[in-house]
């Protein structure tokens, strides 16, 4: 069912993951990088924004929607579901301490997905049986962009996919050079925050990340 509807459809074909986060960005360049990272062909994109109010991030969601969306990409809204149902945003996320799966389909409804945070096997396996739509699994290394969070490793990236079949976001520390031994793990999809948006060419990044990717 839920692959007639083209946001879901856009999440089952995505392979890179971009998160604009507001640690990285000044709020007046969120227009000029959503721009250049959907220009790149980033597949989806979250808003990540931990130290502004929720005015101020409902404010930069609605100028990035009509961006995302002319680039079909879809927008994905992190932690807050009221933002998410009130800009009709086609994502959201919520982490390990934040509110259920369930909760956030009741606030967002059915069109919009549902991604889940996971930072072990056992709360992958946990977060598909929440009927998450896809979940982000790391942090793999240690970054700074999630700084008290123990890295994971990529040792369980394949028994995770064995194990889980949403789509699984390998996330945390990824950049170009680590690129090949995270695929080599069995990773098919990532999210890349830092060496993204701290690139010298950002959309140049983007392709080549997507370039060493595996076709979907
Ligand atoms: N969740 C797990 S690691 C992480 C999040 C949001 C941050 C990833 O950022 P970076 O800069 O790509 O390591
Ligand atoms: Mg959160």
């Amino acid at each position: 069912m839920s692959e007639s509807r083209p946001s879901f459809a856009a999440l089952q074909k995505a392979r890179l993951y971009g998160i604009l986060d507001l640690g990285y960005v000044l709020p007046a360049d969120v227009q000029a990088m959503t721009e250049t990272l959907c220009l790149g062909g980033v597949d989806l994109l979250q808003l990540r924004a931990k130290r502004l109010t929720l005015q101020e991030i409902e404010k930069l969601a609605r100028l990035m929607l009509p961006i995302t969306r002319a680039h079909g990409v879809p927008l994905i809204i992190n932690d807050h579901l009221a933002i998410a149902a009130e800009i009709g945003s086609e994502g959201v996320h919520v982490g390990q301490d934040d509110d259920a799966v369930a909760k956030a389909r009741a606030v967002v409804g059915p069109q919009v997905f549902v991604g889940k945070s996971t930072h072990s096997l056992a709360q992958a396996v946990a977060a598909q049986a929440e009927a998450a739509d896809y979940i982000g699994f790391g942090p793999l290394y240690a970054t700074g962009t999630k700084p008290d969070y123990v890295p994971i490793g990529i040792q369980d990236i394949a028994q995770a996919h064995r194990q889980v079949t949403l789509p699984i976001f390998c996330i945390g520390g990824v950049n170009l050079p680590r690129l090949p031994e995270i695929v080599q793990a069995g990773a098919r999809r990532v999210v890349v925050v830092s060496a993204l948006l701290q690139a010298a060419d950002v959309a140049s990044y983007v392709q080549q990340i997507k370039a060493k990717l595996p076709e979907s």
